[in-house]
């Protein structure tokens, strides 16, 4: 290892203490801000009080997500394929895999994943920076940090954001997680009741239920409202999840955790009034994130009713020389909006005017599948206009089995455990032939999606993505099924 993250640790100029910027927090956003902002010449400092770069990322949140979303997917497969073909047999009664030897492997993993970040941030992109001290924000020229005092030109607040707990009683109970203390588990659960079918709740429900864990999910509102996707897919993704014998709840609110001490159960209540305790010796709550913006309150600063600091397209808060960027902005709290709002807000202040677009972008959310989707739904489509080409997979109205969507990781499904492999669409306008939006249910289409997000902006034809050169099989089955069409003068829909 190269430094030891529990000590303070700082990298920059000792002969000076004056600065044209001061990120405070260096998660996504502050590092990308400050490395644009190095990268144009500017003098940059990031202060961060994490021993590490990279924010909650890497230390408990989208890591983590993505190595228990690929342990479920493993699980998943071979819970299917449970002592059937070449898998064993699944240990022990039920099946239940072991958690907390997973999140040892883990940071392991991840004391790495900072040392490689603090060697990138110091020796590559020769960032200024200090870690493992809080700031402290005097006004919006000047900062302290263990009683030394630093200047600055302009201030970037980055503080991020934490789990949003509600306020039920019994939140306090131990067996209560977030992603937030997911990693300090020390006992294995067998009965989990996860709140919020929320981009953090489907996944980790899906990992419990993966594991072997009596899982159940409820939401005070309808499955996926909140996610951009037509019924028909949030349809298989729900059926998928009841396939694998997951208790889901919509329509349903979280009232009390119940226990001595410890979680012993929780009360829910039904939109219709009815109530009813589920056992369960761990609650994982995924009900969103609050903005950490409580470090600028004191500047003056806007703060809006979400907690959020307000901050308008240049990133600029309502104070001038006070910059906002990523999750203690509001949503999306996603890593592209931090990293690319880390870079807005430097470039506004080396005066090369800049705008953060948020409103439409690609986006995923994983159960044992990885879903992605990006533009316009079918439905939305229909509604705003006259004439709307729709392409599909597995065709709706085929009598026998139709094995595609089939690539990588959904071969093995389709042969064996039809059904099982996927579903996917691409929206176009039928008159201009432009694509306008693709959603799909399976593995390995994600990276698509970014360039996707990118040709739709561009205004790609389906003539032109007929003209593309497929990597044959391959996941998303957009360019092949587009050439079927291509050559039509009035298309018509290969559903
Ligand atoms: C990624 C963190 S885990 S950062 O965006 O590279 O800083």
């Amino acid at each position: 290892m190269l430094y030891n993250y529990f000590e303070p640790m700082d990298n920059y100029d000792p002969s000076t203490n004056e600065y044209d910027v001061i990120f405070v927090g260096g998660g996504a956003g502050g590092r990308f801000g400050s490395t644009y902002f190095k990268a144009m010449g500017g003098k940059q400092l990031t202060i961060e009080k994490d021993g590490h770069l990279g924010g909650k990322c890497p230390k408990n949140a989208c890591v983590i997500h993505h190595y228990l979303f690929d342990i479920a997917v493993e699980l998943d497969l071979a819970r299917i394929l449970d002592d059937k073909k070449w898998y064993p047999k699944l240990p022990t009664g039920k099946g239940k895999v072991e958690i907390v030897p997973m999140i040892e492997d883990y940071l392991k993993g991840r004391d790495e994943a900072y040392d490689v970040m603090y060697y990138q941030s110091k020796s590559q992109l020769n960032l200024e920076f200090i870690l493992n001290r809080e700031a402290e924000i005097v006004d919006k020229n000047t900062v302290i940090v263990d009683g030394k005092t630093f200047k600055t030109k302009n201030l970037v607040i980055g503080s991020g954001s934490r789990a949003a707990i509600p306020n039920v009683p019994g939140k306090d109970l131990s067996g209560v997680y977030s992603y937030a203390n997911f990693l300090e588990l020390d006992y294995e659960p067998k009965n989990v009741v996860v709140v919020g079918a929320s981009k953090t709740g489907m996944p980790w429900a899906s990992f419990f239920n993966a594991v072997g864990c009596n899982t159940t999910m409820i939401d005070m509102n309808p499955f996926l409202t909140a996610f951009n996707l037509d019924d028909e897919i949030k349809e298989y993704i729900i059926d998928g999840m009841k396939l694998r014998d997951m208790n889901l709840m919509e329509n349903t609110a979280l009232s009390s955790i119940n226990g001595n001490g410890h979680v012993e159960s929780v009360t829910v209540e039904r939109k219709d009034g009815s109530k009813e305790t589920i056992k369960a010796d761990m609650v994982f709550v995924g009900t969103g994130c609050i903005p950490n913006s409580e470090i600028a309150a004191p500047l003056g600063v806007e703060i809006g009713g979400g907690n959020e600091i307000v901050v308008d397209s240049h990133m600029k808060t309502s104070v001038p020389g006070i910059y906002a960027i990523g999750d203690v902005t509001g949503g999306p709290m996603e890593m592209w909006k931090a990293r690319k709002a880390g870079m807005v807000a430097s470039k506004n202040i080396l005066g090369m005017e800049a705008d953060l677009d948020i409103t439409s972008f690609p986006d995923f959310l994983h159960t044992t599948y990885e879903i992605t989707w990006v533009g316009m739904t079918e439905k939305e489509a229909r509604e705003k206009l006259e004439k709307v080409f729709v392409i599909r997979m597995p065709i709706k109205d085929y009598p026998g089995h139709c094995p595609i969507p089939l690539a990588e990781r959904t071969m093995l499904l389709s042969h064996i455990h039809p059904g099982l492999n996927g579903m996917q669409k691409a929206i176009y306008d039928g008159e201009t032939r432009m694509l306008l939006g693709a959603q799909h249910v399976g593995y390995g289409a994600k990276d698509s999606f970014q360039y996707l997000d990118h040709l739709i902006r561009k205004g790609i034809t389906i003539d032109e993505i007929a003209n593309m050169n497929e990597l044959f099989l391959n996941p998303t089955h957009y360019i092949q099924l587009s050439r079927l069409r291509a050559g039509m003068k009035s298309l018509v829909d290969l559903t």
